[in-house]
Order: structure tokens, then C-alpha cells, then sequence
């Protein structure tokens, strides 16, 4: 469900071109042309992807971990809808812990592939279950939005690259090994990393990572527009996969609903939910499964994730 977001309007393109012309930075120039709208991210179909993550879980001993079937069967599974779509995807290995990794690359043909505008999320669960919050709703939110740009032939002027990542619950070892494995000026191509690692905490939070101010900025500008308040994520550094895109360099951002901390009385107050209880009481657990979600920020992180995607590639 599309919610109204700010978006460049007409008042504030003449403002800005105003601005300008006050200082004589331009005389004549045409005013900046306008970011591409981003579309609705049907959180149906987003769930849709959570349920065929199950089943996947359901059929390989109830878990997607690395190493496991559950999780080669993830990854064959996206790469499926990915290359019906139209994406050039790439399947990188890695071994972790005596056993294979694999992540996921899916290219948009077109852009410029000197700015790349990257969004990611780990597809591995634990071992204790199917990881459906953690990290199916990050995994299945960035394939809907990309499965988006395809059925809307979107031609940004940036190129824009999907990951989903292996090993993350062992230590960020697939998102590490994707980052050490670039050429030098391959890493300062990447113009911005996006990252998304529980989105849908079944007692939801709305956390915005604190990281480059830009990617920061609009996420909470697309927030704002919802009227919903959020809070930086004062948790995330180095506990998910955009720690080695940072230490890389490379501006990073992204959203998280939060995992086994409580929720406070006065967040519970601003977002709905139970004071005094885990954002996510499944946490790692076996109960993670597709009832595990708030449906509500799922379809509002998702459609963050689109018009964030939208407006830092066009
Ligand atoms: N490490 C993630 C969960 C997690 C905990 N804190 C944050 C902050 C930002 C993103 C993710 C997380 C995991 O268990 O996969
Ligand atoms: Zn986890
Ligand atoms: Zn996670």
C-alpha cells in the first residue's frame, strides 16, 4: 500500500533554482530534473517471497543456515525469479566454517557502472530456524523492489547491483569476502551501500542507520513523510553487512526494526507495540517463521527500501 511520501515538488525545484540564481551560481540553466517517483512495493507479493522462504526451510530440516541445503536452495530459488526478470546475476562461492558459502549478485543492465548504488541483505538464517524476520523480510523486500525495476524497465542514470549475502550469521563472512574480493577502484565505484537486516520485528522499531548523512537523510525524509518518528540505530555498527562496505569507505545506510533488545514505554508510545518486550522475541529462535513479522512495517520498509533506491540512482 503506497502511503504519501515527500517528494521533489514544483514549489521546491523553484526555490532551489532561485537560490541559485540569487548567487549567480547559474543564469540560465533548466532547473534540476526531478528524481523518478519510485513505485509502490507490493508487500503481498514481498510476502509472498516469505512464504516460499519457508517452504524452502520446511523441505531441508527447518533452517536456510550456510552449509545447509535450506540455504543452496534459498539462493537457487532467487536466482530463479532474478534471471526470469532479467537481471544478470552472478553466484559467488566462498568456504566458511569447512563448508561451501555462496552469495548472490544481480545486475540491472544500463547506468553508469562508475556509481553504482548497491542494496543488500543477508539470505542465511540461523540454524535453530527458517530466519524469516532475520533475514528473510531484508532478503525479500530487496528481490520485490528489484523484480519492481524490472516490470517498470527503470533506467536510472546510475547502475544498480542487489546482493544477497551467505555466512552473515557466522561473522559477516560473505558480505567481507564480496568487499575483499573487489579491485581497488571497483570499491570507490560503489557510490552508496544499502543494507537490510530485519525489517518486519514482529513488535516493530524504526531504526535508521546513522552512518553516511545522505543515504541517512533519506530514509528519515521518507519516514517523515509517513509522519511515523525514528531513531538512529545506535546498535548496528559492525553487527551487520554494511561494517565491511564502511570500512571500506563506501557510504552506507539502511533500516532495521530491531532484534532481542526491549522495547521502551516511550517507544512503545510512538510506534504501537509492547513495552517490555523484545522487538523480535524470536530472535534467533525456531519461532522466527513467516507468522513472525508486523505486516505494517514490512510494507513501510519496503517501500523506503524502493524510494530510497529510486531516489539515490536516478
Ligand atoms: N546481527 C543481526 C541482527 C542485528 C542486531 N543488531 C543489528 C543492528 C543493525 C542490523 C542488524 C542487527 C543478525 O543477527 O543477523
Ligand atoms: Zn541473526
Ligand atoms: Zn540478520
Amino acid at each position: 500500500m503506497k502511503l504519501s511520501v515527500p517528494g521533489r515538488t514544483a514549489a521546491a525545484a523553484v526555490l532551489a533554482v532561485a537560490g541559485l540564481l540569487a548567487t549567480n551560481a547559474i543564469s540560465t540553466a533548466a532547473p534540476a530534473p526531478k528524481a523518478a517517483a519510485a513505485p509502490d512495493i507490493s508487500v503481498a507479493n514481498v510476502k509472498a517471497h516469505l512464504a516460499d522462504l519457508q517452504a524452502v526451510a520446511d523441505a531441508n530440516g527447518g533452517n536456510r543456515a550456510h552449509g545447509s541445503a535450506g540455504y543452496k536452495a534459498s539462493i537457487d530459488q532467487l536466482k530463479s525469479k532474478l534471471d526470469a526478470a532479467g537481471f544478470t546475476t552472478s553466484v559467488q562461492e566462498f568456504t566458511a566454517s569447512g563448508e561451501t558459502g555462496y552469495n548472490l549478485i544481480a545486475d540491472w543492465p544500463g547506468g553508469d557502472e562508475g556509481k553504482v548504488v548497491m542494496a543488500g541483505a543477508h539470505l542465511d538464517s540461523v540454524s535453530e530456524g527458517p530466519g524469516i524476520n532475520d533475514n528473510g523480510s531484508g532478503s525479500a523486500a530487496i528481490l520485490e523492489t528489484a523484480l519492481t525495476v524490472a516490470r517498470e524497465k527503470y533506467q536510472p542514470s546510475k547502475h544498480l547491483r542487489f546482493a544477497w549475502w551467505g555466512a552473515e550469521e557466522i561473522g559477516l563472512v560473505g558480505s567481507s569476502h564480496y568487499v575483499d574480493s573487489l579491485a581497488g577502484d571497483d570499491r570507490s565505484k560503489i557510490s552508496g551501500y544499502l543494507n537490510f537486516d530485519m525489517i518486519s520485528s514482529p513488535n516493530a522499531g524504526y531504526f535508521v542507520y546513522d552512518d553516511d548523512p545522505a543515504i541517512e537523510k533519506t530514509f528519515k525524509d521518507y519516514y517523515a513523510g509517513l509522519n511515523v518518528t525514528t531513531e538512529p540505530d545506535d546498535e548496528g555498527d559492525g553487527r551487520s553487512d554494511h561494517a565491511p562496505f564502511q570500512q571500506a569507505g563506501v557510504p552506507v545506510g539502511g533500516l532495521f526494526s530491531g532484534a532481542e533488545r526491549t522495547k521502551s514505554a516511550e517507544q512503545a508510545q510512538q510506534w504501537g507495540g509492547t513495552a517490555g518486550e523484545a522487538f523480535d522475541k524470536c530472535y534467533h529462535s525456531a519461532c522466527d517463521k513467516e507468522s513472525n513479522i508486523d505486516g505494517t512495517a514490512l510494507d513501510r520498509n519496503s517501500d523506503a527500501i524502493a524510494y530510497a533506491v529510486w531516489g539515490l540512482s536516478s
